[in-house]
This record gives C-alpha cells, structure tokens and sequence, in this order.
C-alpha cells in the first residue's frame, strides 16, 4: 500500500487515512464507491503491518487455455510467500471491464498494476489516470500503443511479429521438403481477437514471408476470436466457399481445435499425410499431442509462463533498480520431430 511522505503522517496519520477510505468505500459515499466492480474486493487489502507490495492484476479473460496457463503463471508468482497481495479481476474479454478494473486499483493506491490489454487501443486516459497516481503500470502478453509510452514502465511478452515469420519460415522449408515449392498455395486464417497483439502480429509476421511467394494466395483471413466454438464456426464458413484449401493458419489452438472439429465432420484430414497443412500457434499440451500424431503439422509455441518475469521487475523497481522496458519470453517451434522431448514437462 504506497503512503505519501510516511516519515511526515506516521502510523496513527496512516491509520486514519485508512479508516477514511474504508468508511468512503463501505458508506458507498465519496468519489471511489462507482468504480471498484464487483471482483475487485477493496477489503481484503492487508494492513500495512505485512509489508506486502500490493499488485491489481487486470486480466483480459479466460477465453483459451493459453490464458489460463498465463494467469497461473502470474498467481503463482505474486503469493504472499514471496512478499506480494494480489489483486485478480478477469474482464471477461472486455475492455470497459479493464478499464473500471484499473480505475479500482487506482482508488485503492495499489502499489503497481499489471494488464494485458484486450486490443492495443483505447488505454491512454486511464494509463494518465495511473500516473498520476504514481502507479507504476507493467503491461504483460499483449501491448497498447500510447502516445506517450512514458504511461507504462515495463511490458513482458512475445514477439509475435517473430512468431508469424517462424509459420511462414516452416512453411517454405516444408512446401520445398516436399517438392512443392512451385505449386500454387491456397491458404486461410483464423485470427484471434481483431486489434490484439497477437491478431495484429502474427498477421504481419506471416505476411512478410507470404509476400516473397506469388505462389502463395492468401484465400480469407477471418476473426474467430481465440475461442474454439468460433474457431469451428468460421472452419465451417471456409469449406463452404472454397474447395481448395492446401494450409490452414490458426493463430491459436484452441481456434484449431475448433477446425479440427469442422474438417472431421467433412472427412478432411489434417497434418503431415492429410489433405490439409495445419500451422498452429500457443503450443498447448493438448495441442502437442497433436502434434505428435502428425494431425497439426508445426506449433507455433507463445510462452505464456510469465509470472516470474513479473515479480523479477518488480522487485528491481522496489529496490529502485531500474528496469528493461521490453522484455521478451524465450519461445520454441514445435514439430513431429522434436515435440516427444518436451511433451512430459509440459506444465499446461
Ligand atoms: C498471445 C495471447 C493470445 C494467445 C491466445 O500472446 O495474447 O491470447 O495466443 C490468447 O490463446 O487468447
Ligand atoms: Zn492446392
């Protein structure tokens, strides 16, 4: 919990200011009571006497096994063992519930507040808001583009630009592997969330490869939302309009197995001897099983374990270190012939 000046207000001064914003708060008077939502529970605050770095944690959603991995990885960061309170609100996909998330962290002076934004845009105002609060602000996974990038300090993630080249970098060496470099390419894509990193990288990433190949046509790039119930939807909306689809992109797997679902129901089969190239990206568990069966050809992994990467920052920002602004996660190409190493250790 950050005090102005303690030395000046001391422990009864701080006392005091507490009992206010509790009974603001509680009475459901002042200005904060519209803003704290429902999952953002201002009375379990620790008392200062525990010294804990109090984090609010805006989480986008839980729309894929991939964020539930990445949510994980940060709750099992931030513990009390290792010296922090957590604040956890799941927006659920909804940037209005990010936004008021943030503003209840603000109203109760968190000492930092972690996101990962839902889309890239739309975050200035409250980021100011943060400031000027004195919040130190650390965006995780995805990113926001700021005119003033002085509104966040750190961010930890992919660099998904990366991992859409690494999909079009497998993808060249495979059509040439089997001969089929001249061949006329007909591909679609399942895209996550529109206006998010991931969406809006993975994309370009792929692209910068996919233009070196006028043999390559890119047939539709359709957003299914990260989700697999879209990812079949729209699966199911591609084999209606086209009759030759040679590889599918899903940018991840919970969209594949989505498409999965829709090309078994047409008999289409997928992977390294099927009718149809299945590109993948996250390198979920469930997907690397996948993945050893030949059914999805490469996985693309987004390394989603980024808790400890988040506790390291801030525990340089509390002992006044200073910080990298970006720091990337380490992350692999998963194929059929290296996926069996790592497939025990996999922990989500
Ligand atoms: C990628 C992350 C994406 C995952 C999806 O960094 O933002 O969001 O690829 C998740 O599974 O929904
Ligand atoms: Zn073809």
């Amino acid at each position: 919990m950050k005090f102005p000046n303690k030395n000046i207000i001391g422990r009864f001064g701080r006392m005091m200011l507490l009992l206010l914003c509790f009974s603001f708060l509680m009475a459901g008077c002042g200005p904060f009571q519209d803003v704290v939502p429902e999952d953002v529970h201002s009375e379990d605050i620790p008392d200062e006497e525990e010294n804990l770095v109090v984090v609010g944690f805006s989480q986008l959603g839980s729309e894929s096994v991939w964020r539930t991995a990445n949510s994980e990885s940060i709750q099992e960061a931030l513990t009390r063992e290792n010296g922090f309170f957590l604040e956890f609100s799941n927006a659920r996909q909804k940037q209005e519930n990010q936004i008021k998330a943030i503003r209840g962290f603000i109203s109760q002076r968190v000492d930092y507040i972690i996101f990962s934004p839902v889309t890239e845009s739309g975050w200035d105002t409250v980021l100011q808001e943060a400031k000027d609060a004195g919040i130190p602000v650390i965006l995780v996974d995805r990113k926001a583009s700021l005119e003033d990038d002085s509104l966040y300090t750190a961010w930890v993630g992919s660099d998904m630009i990366s991992e859409g080249e690494k999909a079009g970098i497998w993808l060249e060496e495979y059509l040439q592997k089997e001969g089929r470099e001249e061949e006329e390419i007909n591909i679609v894509v399942l895209q996550g969330t529109v206006g998010s990193s991931a969406q809006l990288e993975r994309t370009t990433g792929f692209q910068n490869i996919a233009r070196k190949h006028s043999n390559w046509h890119i047939l539709k790039q359709e957003p299914a939302d990260f989700t697999t119930a879209k990812g079949k939807e729209v699966m199911e909306m591609f084999l209606k309009n086209y009759t030759d689809i040679d590889v599918v992109i899903s940018q991840n797997d919970d969209m594949t197995f989505g498409a999965l679902q829709a090309m078994d129901e047409e008999g289409i089969t997928t992977g390294v001897d099927g009718d149809i190239i299945l590109i993948s990206f996250d390198a979920v568990r469930e997907a690397l099983e996948l993945v050893s069966q030949g059914i999805i050809n490469v996985d693309i992994e987004c390394n989603p374990e980024q808790g400890e990467y988040i506790m390291e920052i801030i525990r340089k920002l509390e002992s006044g270190e200073s910080v990298d602004k970006e720091n990337i996660v380490e992350e692999k190409v998963f194929t059929q012939e290296n996926v069996d190493e790592y497939l025990d250790t996999r922990t989500y």
